[in-house]
């Protein structure tokens, strides 16, 4: 049996993506459309608050194309206060006229791969900062769910800790040549949500996005032993651009 990673967990994240029901939304009077407004951009405010004392993050974004329109990302110190957040915006009239296309449960997650065995990473303030991290504030993101493949020879589980700790470096090494361009956050979801793994990569260049993932397909940890879900890409809204895509070229 080979020896499982260790790894460091910190804030909780939650992923809820939303579609527009644009004919509900359009029916409803200017009046009711502007409140319902006031009281959505109440709420992400309140949500924001959280990172001001670091007992959390919060980011909103606008998705391309018909997998969803919009993304709020939470992270939060326990699970309990992702449920409340959910409730609290299922309440709100906005959410009235929204689905959940798609949504992701994890945790932030930090593994030992690059550690130097026999240290303790708990003890450096930097890396314990990682694990409860600010959104970055890019124009852009994107999000995919992934899972390492238990398949046949290209069984990721079934590797020496050696092996993956020899691919994992690799892949660290292209992953830092994009420093000062990609930020990326890690959340680990086995046992919380259907795959394995939620990226979210952060740029203020759409185009990093795919030359850095792409680059890692030919990586053998992404080329052998990655499996991908759906992606998502977005940018990111002010409460000012979330209002006005909203409000903006609606008669009536
Ligand atoms: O050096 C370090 O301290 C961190 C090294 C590192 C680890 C351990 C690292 C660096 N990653 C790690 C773990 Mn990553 N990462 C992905 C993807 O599309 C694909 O092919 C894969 C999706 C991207 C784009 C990416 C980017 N990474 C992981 C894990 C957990 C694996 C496990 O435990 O088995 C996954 C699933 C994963 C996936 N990675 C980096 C990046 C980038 C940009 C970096 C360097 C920047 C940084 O350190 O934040």
């Amino acid at each position: 049996m080979s020896q499982a990673v260790t790894t460091y967990e910190g804030w909780y994240a939650y992923h809820d993506f939303r579609k527009i029901d644009w004919t509900k939304w359009k029916s409803l009077s200017a009046e009711d459309r502007r409140q319902r407004v006031e009281e959505l951009l109440d709420t992400v405010h309140q949500f924001a608050e959280v990172e001001e004392h670091r007992r959390g993050s919060f980011g909103q974004y606008a998705i391309l194309g018909h997998k969803a329109d919009l993304l709020f990302i939470h992270l939060r110190p326990t699970m309990d206060e992702l449920n409340e957040v959910k409730f609290r915006f299922d309440k709100t009239g906005f959410a009235e006229v929204t689905t959940t296309p798609y949504s992701y449960t994890s945790v932030v997650e930090l593994s030992a791969y690059t550690i130097p065995p026999g240290t303790d990473p708990m003890s450096d303030p930097q890396f314990r900062a990682r694990l409860e991290p600010i959104l970055p504030k890019t124009q852009y993101t994107c999000f995919y769910p992934m899972n390492k493949r238990r398949s046949g020879n290209d069984n990721w589980y079934m590797l020496s800790s050696e092996e993956r700790r020899s691919m994992m470096r690799s892949h660290g090494m292209i992953g830092r040549s994009y420093a000062g361009r990609v930020r990326q956050i890690i959340t680990g979801s086995v046992g919380l949500d259907d795959w394995e793994w939620g990226v979210s990569l952060f740029s203020d260049d759409p185009l990093s996005f795919k030359k850095l993932v792409y680059e890692m397909r030919f990586d053998e940890v992404s080329a052998r032993f990655g499996d991908f879900g759906s992606f998502y890409v977005g940018s990111r809204l002010t409460p000012e651009a979330l209002r006005n895509l909203l409000e903006e070229h609606i008669q009536g």
